[in-house]
């Protein structure tokens, strides 16, 4: 996700910036933090080669505000727990009990037995799981390895945040746009409730904007902190966005606020959309939502006329079952009303002309069509996959250059639940081997019971860490991974944007850490491709992606904060869009060749279980933690001790609960303990549960997984077919029909 870095044309050139100024004895570093997935600019000062403090930088987008995860990262990787050196299970896999090997050890060993599982069953038994964020991305060298050795199975949290969006825009006008914020009038959030201590520089960029007088629409069923400071705030049912955009569409065809020029000259299908649009009246609309007629229409109004109109990225309509209609109409809201690639609008900006992208790297175009249509998911929900951006490829090369736009490493992925089945043993073939890479897999999923069963029913699991997860506590081996203090990075706008920028090493990792671009140069060894990873250090491959610029990346690193090619907006009118018709696809015809509806609709919820009368969602981010993360940080545990889920003061009465109260809330799939938050914003019958939560001080091991089994939202959240969206097969995580169980006082 975004890093938020201003796109007006001006802030677009080269941007030469001023070391930041150093005190005696502390030198200083220009630094990206990567505590969450939105590289803010920071500087690191280090003393003795180690780093002592990290602070905001003077980047206007960033000096304000630098967050708490940022400013806690030397604690954070200087912990006692952090793993510094490969580790090799003892006894039977979950055991928890592990020894110190050697590197070299550690990979001869996994490289003769990845070697024998690919022998016996085929290079699609190996799956990577990665977070592309934390680790300071793999710069694309876990697909090149895993394309030339013939894997289609990669999966990623970016299925559900991100990485999905950027694959179903694509299908509406060929490649994911970024908002306009210096020059836009009025943002407009589904859900996203950036802050100070969460995605700081979107917030600031909304700040922005209001204080320039711009509008702010939130979407939200509960009164969150940027709702406080909307103009409009839309209460609305959970999981009811896709609804909510056919009744704003209704009104803005209805009253003729539409780019009546652009909907005729770049778009096709708008007499089929227009059709599906009037099956929504606002009646109907208000019915499934929950918010008035007139507020949607006021709503609908205010993004169509008070523009150009932002819709930035949410996680929100990523994990939802109507996840591919609700991002499509979000891509066919900017393009009907005129908001595609314009100044305040959004940018569709393509690839850097002369920095190699890292989907360039990757090489897809290695991996035989045959090993393409094993990838696993892409029969029954194709989207992401190969299979579904197949149609791309031409229209790709055609204007952006490259058959093979990766953006956000989430256009050519295997569905999840579709690789943990067949990891499970479920089929449609054996998968023995997984790799997770910075990211806790166990919990970082729905349904996390069939996860665990298919951990356990591995051959072969390593995991590259910097504490013993629960996913790692059920490795093979666990191997040391450094942190964004201790290497350098070229972060490439998720090639989503066209904008890089570079982050220098500040100190050398503790023990025997290393970088993924390490991990994965010893693992091509191990396999017997080194040639695959032909340069000899990080450095020199960022040198020869920088070539055709003529830089090298020591030079780049110390002139750039920021380094963008010059945007240019309406490039379309020269290149067309690139989509199979080369214009925007208000009625897909690659959904359509896929065989689903073309067009947007609503897919109504399962009708109510009386068994689990509430409704719950996981999410509302916990301002100290990144995701599954950072709990073994006392100053940040202090501050958050305990999985809290919030609940309104009516529902708190009706289920009899006091605030600090530990109870169980049930789904059908499974329950977690959890301590009652009362909370005056949160509307009646709805239940927040906290994402990511398990204790590393607990047991490890089996049966509790450092209180993974206990605590963990995955174990909530079905993957069965009600709660999927059909065309991606991403996971329901935003209305589930849940219970709160009382546990007559027990402490957790
Ligand atoms: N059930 C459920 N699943 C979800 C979500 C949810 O709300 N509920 N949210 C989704 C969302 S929005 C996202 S973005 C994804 C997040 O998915 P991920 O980004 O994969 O996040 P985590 O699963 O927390 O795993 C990150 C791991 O990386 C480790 N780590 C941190 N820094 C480094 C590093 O520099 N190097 C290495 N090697 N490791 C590092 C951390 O210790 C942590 O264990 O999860 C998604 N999955
Ligand atoms: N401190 C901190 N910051 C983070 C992260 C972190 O883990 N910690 N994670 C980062 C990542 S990877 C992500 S994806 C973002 C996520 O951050 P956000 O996009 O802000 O997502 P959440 O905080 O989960 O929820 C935001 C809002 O969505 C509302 N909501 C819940 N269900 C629905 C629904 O169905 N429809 C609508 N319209 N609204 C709904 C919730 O009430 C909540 O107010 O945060 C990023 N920033
Ligand atoms: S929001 Fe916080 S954790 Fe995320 S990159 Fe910025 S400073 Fe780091
Ligand atoms: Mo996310």
């Amino acid at each position: 996700m975004p890093g938020a870095p201003s796109i007006t044309p001006s802030a677009a050139g080269s941007k030469s910036i001023p070391r930041p100024h150093q005190r005696p004895g502390i030198t200083t570093r220009k630094t990206l933090c990567a505590s969450c997935d939105i590289a803010c600019s920071v500087v690191t000062e280090v003393q003795k080669g180690r780093v002592t403090r990290v602070r905001s930088s003077d980047n206007p987008l960033f000096k304000d505000n630098i967050c708490i995860k940022g400013i806690t990262a030397p604690k954070n990787f200087a912990n006692p727990d952090r793993v510094l050196y490969p580790q090799r299970r003892v006894g039977e896999r979950g055991s928890g009990k592990f020894e110190r090997v050697s590197w070299d050890e550690a990979l001869a060993d996994i490289g003769t037995r990845l070697k024998k599982i690919i022998d016996e069953h085929g290079p699609e038994a190996w799956a990577v799981s990665t977070s592309q964020w934390n680790t300071g991305t793999d710069h694309g060298l876990g697909r090149r390895i895993m394309n030339h050795v013939g894997s289609p199975n990669w999966i990623s949290g970016v299925a559900l945040c991100a990485g999905n969006t950027a694959a179903v825009n694509r299908l509406t006008y060929g490649w994911y746009p970024w908002p306009d914020y210096d020059n836009t009038n009025c943002v407009v959030l589904f859900g996203h409730n950036p802050g100070k201590n969460s995605w700081v520089p979107v917030y600031n960029q909304i700040q922005r904007v209001k204080a320039r007088g711009g509008k702010l629409i939130v979407l939200d069923p509960r009164k969150s902190e940027c709702a406080e400071m909307a103009d409009l705030w839309l209460p609305l049912k959970v999981g009811s966005d896709a609804a909510m955009m056919l009744g704003w569409l209704k009104v803005i065809f209805d009253e003729g606020l539409y780019d009546h020029a652009f909907v005729e000259r770049w778009t096709i299908g708008f007499e089929d959309l227009r059709k599906r649009v009037d099956e929504f009246p606002l009646s109907r609309v208000a019915e499934i939502t929950g918010c008035s007629p007139e507020l949607i229409a006021k709503a609908a109004r205010m993004y169509a006329t008070m523009g150009p109109s932002v819709i930035p990225w949410t996680p929100i309509t990523d994990q939802q079952r109507n996840s591919t209609s609700g991002i499509r109409l979000q891509s066919i809201l900017r393009a009907v009303c005129g908001y595609l690639d314009v100044p305040g609008g959004e940018a569709l900006m393509g690839f850097h002309p002369k920095i190699v992208p890292e989907s360039e790297i990757e090489m897809h175009e290695v991996l035989p069509e045959a090993q393409k249509a094993k990838q696993l998911g892409s029969d029954h929900h194709p989207v992401f996959t190969y299979r579904g951006q197949a149609a791309l490829r031409e229209p790709c090369k055609r204007v952006w250059g490259h058959e093979y736009a990766n953006q956000v490493t989430g256009c050519f992925m295997a569905n999840p639940s579709a690789v943990f089945r067949a990891m499970a043993g479920e089929g449609p073939y054996p998968v023995k081997a997984l790799f997770s890479i910075g990211n806790n897999t166990l919990m970082g999923f729905a349904n996390m019971p069939l996860i665990l069963k298919a951990m356990l029913n591995q051959e072969l699991i390593v995991v590259q860490e910097h504490v013993m997860t629960p996913t790692a506590q059920l490795a093979d081996y666990v191997l040391p991974g450094d942190s964004w203090l201790e290497r350098p990075w070229m972060f490439d706008g998720y090639g989503w944007l066209s904008i890089y920028k570079p982050s220098q090493k500040s100190m050398e990792p503790p023990g025997e850490c290393t970088s993924t671009f390490e991990f994965w140069k010893r693992i091509a060894g191990a396999l017997g491709r080194p040639e695959l990873v032909p340069w000899p250090t990080l450095e020199a491959l960022y040198d020869w992606r920088l070539e055709a610029l003529g830089v090298d990346f020591e030079t780049f690193a110390e002139t750039y904060e920021v380094h963008a090619d010059k945007l240019e907006f309406r490039k379309y009118e020269k290149t067309g869009f690139a989509t199979p018709s080369g214009k925007v696809e208000l009625r897909s015809s690659i959904l359509d060749d896929l065989g689903f509806d073309p067009l947007p609709y609503w897919r109504d919820a399962p009708p109510p279980d009386a068994e689990y009368p509430l409704t719950m969602f996981t999410g509302v981010r916990e301002a100290e933690y990144f995701q599954t993360g950072g709990r073994h940080v006392p100053e940040l545990r202090a501050r958050k001790p305990e999985p809290v889920l919030f609940v309104s003061p009516t529902t708190a009465k009706a289920q009899g609960l006091s605030e600090g109260e530990w109870v169980q809330v049930e789904t059908r799939t499974g329950k977690v303990d959890i301590q009652v938050g009362v909370r005056t914003n949160m509307p009646d019958g709805l239940v927040r549960i906290p994402h990511g939560w398990w204790k590393p001080e607990t047991e490890r091991g089996l049966g509790k997984l450092s209180g993974a089994m206990q605590y963990a939202d995955a174990q909530l959240c079905p993957d069965d077919g009600e709660y999927l969206d059909v065309e991606q097969g991403v996971p329901h995580l935003k209305g589930l029909p849940c219970r709160i169980v009382k546990r007559s006082g027990a402490l957790a």
